[in-house]
């Protein structure tokens, strides 16, 4: 399975993968997906929003136990982000006809679509949409680099955009949703664990810093006459690390868009994205306004016009805790299995305010992700797929 999946939207250049929404690499995994389905005699859907299902039993009686991820990554990010934890849900059912269980509640595997909001700027849009988090109106106000809005880029994929929206009947049939993810740090490597269990996820959010200047000639214009946000833009970045460095949290400016990028011209415009994250709500709006504040004092002093855009916003995510202790108590061996929060946001944060939701992490002996190098090994990632059995017997056989 995992071979059949690894080469969609793989880059040759780097390795890394491009399964950006809507594109051709994204309709080549959900092809995957569909195919994974029916040679499995799961009943597949799609539902209003391009979630796909994989269903087993009627989701009409309810109840449902659902598990699953998301197929599509960040430029260039890595091979396990989302992936893994679609294959292990497919790997775990095969494990669990294998044991000979008996469902005695429906089962569905679920790939949630533009979880890593790479083209269009929004995290989570399909889960977003389903739990009523994102209006029709904000969907169809995105738009990607090239000026295509999301309902465009979902037309010309084969998806009827005018139905998106709420699905709160489809949520009111789900009891519980459990998202296998590989680690995105090093926690399990330190602790020495295979498989640990999500606490919190922290809030976090994207902001777009528009910094307007004037263009000019970068041979004969004086640096008196200049106005060029380029600088302003890298006080802003410099500030960025100061300020979180100083409240203990995360700040990175890791996409940067200038007007008219030509080596020899002054920019009019330079676009930064800062992400921003901390443990807590209080401490990354300190973290934010130091930023802004920042970027706001070099742009007056460079004559620099600042437009400041929150792009994407989630708020603290505390996992329920009856679900999150009933995996502890189907996974508990010899020892606790290590309960962890995490910076990184996942479909089943956003999902979590509306359904009981919970997460399993897979060891990542380097923590690295959103990048080609991120991995897992092979015994953790079948442990894994064995805990993600183990929790899906106990939700959904007993
Ligand atoms: O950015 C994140 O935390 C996630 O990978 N979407
Ligand atoms: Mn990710
Ligand atoms: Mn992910």
């Amino acid at each position: 399975m995992w071979r059949s999946l690894r080469p969609i939207g793989r880059s040759d250049a780097s390795g890394g993968y491009r399964r950006y929404a809507w594109t051709g690499a994204d309709a080549d995994c959900r092809l995957w997906f569909r195919m994974q389905a029916e040679a499995r005699r799961l009943n597949y859907e799609v539902d209003r929003n391009g979630n796909q299902w994989a269903w087993l039993g009627d989701p009409e009686r309810g109840d449902a136990v659902v598990t699953g991820s998301h197929l599509d990554s960040v430029p260039d990010g890595g091979a396990f982000d989302g992936p893994l934890g679609v294959v292990s849900s497919f790997a775990a059912l095969d494990e669990l006809r294998r044991r000979g269980v008996t469902f005695t509640k429906p089962l569905a595997i679920t790939n949630f679509g533009d979880e890593e909001g790479a083209r269009f700027g929004l995290a989570c849009v399909g889960s977003r949409l389903t739990a009523g988090k994102l209006t029709k109106e904000q969907a169809y106000g995105l738009t990607d680099g090239d000026g295509i809005s999301l309902p465009r880029a979902m037309e010309a994929a084969g998806y009827d955009p005018e139905a998106i929206g709420p699905d709160p009947e489809r949520l009111a049939r789900i009891g519980a949703f459990v998202e296998l993810h590989v680690e995105q740090g090093r926690a399990l490597d330190l602790s020495g664990d295979r498989v640990g269990i999500a606490s919190a996820i922290w809030p976090h959010g994207r902001w777009r810093f528009d910094f307007r200047g004037e263009a000019n000639h970068a041979g004969t214009t004086r640096l008196v006459d200049r106005r060029d946000p380029m600088l302003s833009y890298a006080e802003t970045v410099l500030a960025a690390r100061r300020e979180a460095e100083l409240a203990g949290a995360v700040a990175t400016f890791g996409k940067v868009a200038v007007e008219p990028n030509g080596v020899n011209a002054i920019p009019s415009l330079v676009r930064g994205w800062l992400d921003s994250r901390a443990a807590d709500q209080a401490t990354l709006d300190v973290v934010v306004e130091a930023i802004e504040r920042a970027a706001r004092e070099r742009a007056e002093r460079d004559g620099i016009d600042l437009a400041v855009v929150r792009e994407s916003f989630t708020p603290v995510v505390e996992f329920e805790h009856a679900l999150r202790d009933e995996l502890g108590k189907l996974l508990g061996g010899e020892r606790p299995v290590p309960v962890l929060g995490t910076g990184a946001g996942h479909d089943a944060g956003v999902l979590s305010g509306s359904i009981p939701t919970a997460m399993l992490f897979v060891r990542n002996p380097t923590g690295v992700s959103h990048s080609p190098a991120e991995h897992a090994e092979e015994d953790d990632c079948v442990a894994g797929v064995t805990a993600l059995a183990d929790v899906l017997e106990g939700l959904a056989c007993s």
